[in-house]
């Protein structure tokens, strides 16, 4: 579909977190250092080890950081809802989700910014030529492929990175497909948003990125994610149930 794409003014890259304290000062840092036109959003759920914390301290020094505290832990898809909402209400005209663990490098944001002036989405991509996943042991990697093949065949997408959540929005594009109001809660959500656009016509780019697993820090992943999330994509196909949820 041939869409009028407007120049971005106002990027955002929204970080979500729990018990990021090691690498919350050091990737605020780096984001500074390599995207200063970026806006950053952490949003923490009262994390106990102290990452709002230290954001706050950064934020004394650096007006581009913004600070969204949750109550408690709800996990990563309520957490990006809240967080796409705050970009939407201060009025930013992309969105970029990133982890807070340098699994995704900071250097690739200026990349995204020049890669949505011809999009609506851009995808970091690990399964594209050039892409690569670096430290992960043989069994997390074949889960993730594997994942991404099955999500690929059971919704019928012709992309090769659904499952990642190195993404960038135009903002226009995650308020029409409601993408504040996600029905899965689990990483299921990065399939859920990217077919919901991809079924509304909207461009969505691949752009390869190297993935390196987390350096400090305690890992949340776990097979009750992986199942839930293989349960989720088969509830996708039925129109019916991808309605957004409202609660
Ligand atoms: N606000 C919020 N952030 C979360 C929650 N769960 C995970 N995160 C953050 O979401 C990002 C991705 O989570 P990770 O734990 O890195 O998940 P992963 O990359 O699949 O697994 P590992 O890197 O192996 O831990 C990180 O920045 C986490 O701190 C949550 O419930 N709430
Ligand atoms: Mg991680």
């Amino acid at each position: 579909m041939e869409r009028n794409r407007k120049p971005i003014s106002k990027p955002l890259v929204i970080v979500p977190t729990y018990n990021e304290v090691e690498n919350i000062g050091l990737l605020l840092e780096a984001i500074a250092r390599e995207a200063p036109d970026f806006n950053v959003l952490v949003v923490d759920d009262n994390s106990p080890d102290g990452t709002a914390g230290v954001v706050k301290s950064k934020q004394l020094a650096d007006s581009r950081i913004h600070l969204l505290s949750r109550q408690k832990k709800d996990g990563l898809a309520a957490a990006y809802g809240a967080g796409f909402q705050w970009g939407i209400d201060n009025g930013f005209d992309m969105l970029v989700e990133m982890d807070a663990d340098f699994s995704h490098e900071p250097r690739m944001l200026p990349i995204y910014h020049a890669a949505i002036a011809d999009a609506d989405v851009v995808v970091g991509s690990r399964y594209v030529p050039g892409g690569r996943i670096v430290g992960w042991n043989w069994v997390r990697q074949f889960i993730s492929r594997g994942g991404n093949i099955y999500a690929r065949a059971v919704l019928g997408l012709p992309y090769l990175e659904l499952t990642g959540g190195f993404n960038a929005w135009r903002t226009e594009a995650l308020q029409a497909i409601d993408g504040m109001h996600l029905r899965s809660k689990g990483y299921a959500f990065q399939v859920e948003l990217k077919y919901r656009a991809h079924r509304k016509g909207y461009r969505i780019v691949e752009v390869p990125i190297t993935f390196e697993n987390r350096r400090f820090g305690k890992s949340k992943m776990s097979g009750n994610i992986v199942w839930e999330a293989a349960l989720r994509v088969l509830q996708m196909r039925q129109p019916r149930l991808l309605s957004p949820c409202r609660s």
